[in-house]
């Protein structure tokens, strides 16, 4: 490719919102142009970045013995109703109108759609297991868009759907998957780590979110030097022994006035947080609970879902608190307490002589011990985990990194062919749910992910497997026919071989053509120099290391192609 022939509008400014590396350079480069909030043009560099990445996932979701196929953006809302999803999401769904006033989805995900081809095509035990997929545009209404094409409304996803005639067929397929989304996000290039998870409200239990390493990831991982990882919303904390018996003092009203917070409290009576008992009202669909944890320590609302079977709930309002617990809003207390659903955190059964409020303004009881006191009957891990908290495999502290989620896999189970009738005959001819499991990856994030990781001061540094051009050759002087010839000679060489080659033919100073090269990334790049020239030689230069070296130009293209094989075969897995 001619730069002069081709669209690449490299900028010095950075646009005032973007707030990470990757989106500001994404816009630097020209790789992408805001269109409206969290809606992007991909520009032809950033097209073909990916173009990469997608045909990395479409050879190894192949290998792993997926069919692609390509469904429809639009889904008519009947589906959605069937699955129960239709008033799940609210406004993230975006929803369009026919002429006939019918309503459809632009779909932010296909669990519906592919669910629907296969309860009317596949019939029969011996047509399983089955892997659909497809790299599509997704449409969610975020809420808040930013950080360029990471967190956009409307984005490039490759999602699969695995449909088994039972659980131990599912778990062969999910455990290809894993193996699939590993080779393609070692093929990108990336340093990345799989880690346990949350499912959501899309159900199942077993899944997996594949991190790539980033400071400004948005995502917080618990991990272990035992191999354990999880997100905040998973990570699980040791449960805590019960306390002993013995040195239980006697049960006592203090007078509190006025302190409502875990600092004041704790202060004023001389007690460390971790010795008070927090307890905080939620409203549980039409009902109450309250839910007990140390003082130290704050509420995971994902996990207390997980804890209560619904994600119906919110923190009860001030009058609802009064209503419920006969006190005023920060005097909350289990004792004494009636009518209301009590979840503690594991931790909560390590604890003795805590402090707790009184259900009644300006006090609070000391001495409070569980089973005497009061009685818990469901213990669930419902705090966000910290750094330091002992790894529930080994016991050693975690650690925490951040990383930017580029993929996650699901085992679903049942939960969308339950609902949709979605069966099949076994050898006996009854008939049973599929049982399924999905695997998203996101294309446009993943190259955000990757630019995130890879760039220095002066710009972008590609890996070769997702670099928009292998190869950049920039002819310092374009008015010297010496200069453009030995340029062109060599651009030909390398295209006719089969790399992938931009020349910077611009008739611009040599300073500005160096500096857009290093924000482009290109990872080969060849200087062909008055001084380099005259001697007959050019220059190959790696932009990740810097490494130069100088080529006699008549060997020079032999040289490239054989350094471009080299560098690609680093990233082979
Ligand atoms: C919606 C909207 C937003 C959503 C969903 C549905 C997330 C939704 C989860 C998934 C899970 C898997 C297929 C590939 C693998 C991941 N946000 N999810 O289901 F209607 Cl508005 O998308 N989907």
């Amino acid at each position: 490719m001619r730069w002069t022939e081709y669209l690449l509008p490299t900028l010095k400014e950075t646009p005032a919102e973007a707030e990470i590396i990757s989106h500001r350079l994404m816009v630097r480069a020209g790789l992408v142009r805001k269109l409206s909030s969290g809606i992007y043009s991909l520009l032809p560099l950033g097209l073909r970045a990916v173009k990469k990445v997608e045909n990395i996932v479409r050879e190894e979701m192949n290998r792993a013995g997926g069919s692609e196929i390509l469904m429809p953006v639009l889904s008519p809302s009947e589906l959605w109703t069937e699955s129960g999803r239709w008033n799940v999401y609210g406004k993230e769904l975006m929803r369009v109108k026919d002429r006939h006033d019918r309503f459809f989805a632009l779909g932010p995900t296909h669990e519906e759609v592919v669910t629907d081809i296969v309860r009317r095509d596949v019939r029969s035990y011996r047509q399983l297991p089955l892997i659909l997929f497809q790299i599509q545009t997704k449409f969610r209404d975020e809420v808040r868009p930013r950080f360029g094409v990471v967190r956009a409304r409307e984005f490039l996803m490759k999602d699969a759907y695995s449909f088994h005639r039972d659980e131990a067929c599912l778990a062969k397929t999910y455990d290809r998957m894993f193996e699939a989304y590993t080779r393609i996000f070692k093929r990108c290039g990336l340093r990345f780590g799989p880690v346990e998870a949350d499912s959501g409200a899309i159900g199942g239990d077993v899944t997996h979110e594949f991190m790539v390493f980033a400071e400004t990831g948005e995502s917080q991982v618990f991990a272990c030097d035992c191999g354990y990882a999880a997100t905040i919303d998973t990570a699980e904390c040791e449960p805590v022994q019960a306390a002993a018996e013995a040195g239980q003092a006697a049960l006592e009203k203090v007078s509190t006035p006025g302190t409502t917070t875990v600092e004041e409290v704790t202060q004023f009576l001389k007690k460390k947080p971790s010795e008070l008992l927090k307890t905080i009202i939620y409203k549980v669909g039409d009902e109450y609970a309250a839910v007990l944890v140390r003082g130290d320590r704050e509420v995971n609302e994902i996990k207390l879902g997980r804890a209560l079977g619904t994600t119906d709930f919110v923190m009860a309002a001030a009058e609802e608190i009064e209503k419920v617990t006969g006190g005023p809003l920060g005097f909350s207390g289990p004792v004494g307490l009636k009518g209301v659903r009590l979840i503690a955190d594991h931790r909560v059964a390590g604890m003795a002589n805590m402090v707790t409020g009184a259900n009644e303004a300006d006090a609070h009881y000391v001495n409070v011990n569980l089973g005497r006191d009061f009685d818990v009957r469901e213990f669930h891990d419902v705090i966000v985990a910290i750094e330091g908290d002992p790894c529930k495999c080994c016991g050693k502290p975690l650690s925490t990194w951040r990383g930017i989620e580029v993929g996650q896999i699901f085992k679903l189970g049942t939960k969308y062919s339950e609902v949709m009738k979605a069966r099949f005959l076994d050898e006996q001819g009854e008939e049973h749910p599929f049982v399924m499991g999905c695997y998203g990856i996101g294309v446009t994030r993943t190259v955000a992910a990757a630019i995130e990781q890879h760039n220095d001061k002066d710009g972008i540094v590609w890996p070769i497997s997702i670099a928009p051009f292998e190869v950049h050759i920039l002819p310092t002087n374009v008015s010297d026919e010496d200069l453009r010839e030995t340029a062109e000679a060599i651009y030909t060489g390398l295209t006719d071989a089969g790399i992938e080659v931009i020349l910077d033919d611009r008739d611009e100073r040599a300073g500005n053509k160096f500096k857009d090269a290093d924000l482009v990334g290109t990872p080969l790049r060849v200087t062909v120099g008055e001084r380099a020239a005259k001697e007959g030689k050019v220059e190959l230069r790696h932009r990740k290391t810097g490494e130069t070296i100088k080529l006699d130009r008549r060997e020079a293209v032999r040289i490239i192609v054989d350094t471009v094989k080299d560098e690609k075969r680093k990233l082979a897995v």
